[in-house]
């Protein structure tokens, strides 16, 4: 009787342990910088090197969680910079969150909201190294955090951006013979409008008809050129157009989106969750692209999915290139949401040399699978990290 009641106020107090156990104890940032396989292009910058804000978070009961901020060439897809985001951890969010529980996601995110605004990147990784350490300690995987998983594997999307149409097209057939890819993102807008639907046309008549194709214009066009040019995308056969004019011209956006019987994919346009409404209800486009970068964390990203939905937009699973850290964070939230009708493009890990983890994602049957382990359910891989990490 005795051992029982003991028994009983032992399970009574497991959660005031784990609370007191997933106090965090310290944050870390350190800045990587993976080179990738080829030169990959856009608009209004291009990468040889992956930038990223590699967060450690650790707990008092010594787990330690990790989540990752990614960017594209500096402070261009988006204003943070590797630089900047490390600056806000390590002096305006770090501090806010230290001698809290890990376990209090939603109050961690006020504080993180009230010491900064906006630097979604860095809120982003911080948020997904704390559901990283809580579901390690848990030995839950991070979708059981976060609502539970619907899908276990998720369609994935390459993206085709060195500007070579032999060499993407060779690219393209090699994802398409190891059946990891057969939907692709051809990134416009660093050459002139002519030369993009040559090299879209080359591809189009090189891959067959089977494939789909997303073209992803990253703000280069004005209103003018989407006039001129989409019709011929429409030829093609193009699944969706993301972002073709610039990320403040919603009116712009919104007539070309009414002259196209192509869906646009609303991406730069909208990061909160009043963007999305306000790009909706005004016309942008009929699909969204969630990303931690724009939401600045994984519940927060579940919420845009939610009001996206809600004003009838379709749902695009968006990357920035993560390593396998920062997209598996990013397939967790996908992995718990009714609807994700476009799939995800987290081709991430797959354009870097080396991947920061000791086992990389797996691409199975033109399918993303979603790691099982507990928390993120990916391991980093030190020795990657020593050798990527910036030398100052
Ligand atoms: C973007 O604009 O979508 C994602 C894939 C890619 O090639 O670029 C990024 C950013
Ligand atoms: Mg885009």
């Amino acid at each position: 009787m005795t051992r029982m009641l003991a028994g009983i106020a032992e399970l009574l107090e497991t959660p005031r342990n784990v609370l007191r156990e997933t106090i965090i104890r310290s944050i870390s940032a350190t800045i990587v910088e993976a080179p990738t396989l080829r030169r990959h292009r856009l608009s209004n910058t291009e990468v040889t090197h992956q930038g990223y804000v590699l967060v450690r978070v650790l707990l008092d009961n010594g787990v330690t969680g990790i989540g990752e901020a990614s960017t594209l060439g500096g402070p261009r897809w988006a204003e943070e910079s590797v630089e900047s985001i490390s600056a806000a951890i390590v002096n305006y969010l770090a501090p806010v969150l230290r001698g809290g529980s890990a376990m209090a996601f939603e109050a961690n995110a006020i504080r993180m909201g009230k010491a900064a605004t906006r630097n979604f990147a860095a809120k982003g990784a911080i948020e997904s190294a704390l559901v990283d350490a809580v579901g390690k300690t848990l030995g839950l995987p991070a979708s059981a955090l976060l609502g539970g998983a619907v899908r276990q594997r998720v369609g994935v999307i390459w993206a085709l951006a060195s500007g070579d149409s032999g060499q993407e097209l060779e690219e393209a057939r090699e994802k398409l013979r190891r059946r990891e890819h057969r939907d692709f993102k051809i990134k416009f807008g660093f050459d002139r409008p002519p030369n993009d639907l040559k090299r879209l046309e080359t591809l189009r008549r090189g891959l067959g008809d089977d494939v789909r194709l997303i073209v992803d214009i990253n703000q280069g066009w004005s209103e003018a050129e989407c006039i001129r040019f989409i019709p011929a995308l429409e030829e093609l056969d193009v699944a969706l157009v993301e972002q073709p004019v610039p990320a403040l011209q919603l009116e712009a956006m919104a007539r070309v989106a009414a002259r196209t019987s192509i869906p646009l994919l609303i991406d730069e346009a909208a990061f909160t969750k009043e963007e999305i409404a306000r790009s909706a209800a005004m016309g942008c486009g009929s699909v969204y692209s969630l990303k931690l970068v724009k939401s600045g964390g994984l519940f927060e990203m579940k919420r845009a999915a939610g009001v996206a939905a809600a004003h009838g937009l379709e749902l695009y699973g968006g990357c920035l290139l993560e390593s396998s850290i920062g997209a598996a964070a990013h397939l967790a939230a996908f992995s718990t949401m009714p609807k994700l009708e476009w799939g995800t493009e987290h081709f991430g890990p797959r354009i870097l040399v080396d991947d920061l983890v000791t086992e990389t994602l797996r691409f199975e049957e033109f399918e993303i699978c979603i790691p099982e382990g507990p928390g993120l359910g990916v391991q980093l891989d030190e020795d990657k990290i020593r050798s990527f990490a910036r030398k100052d």
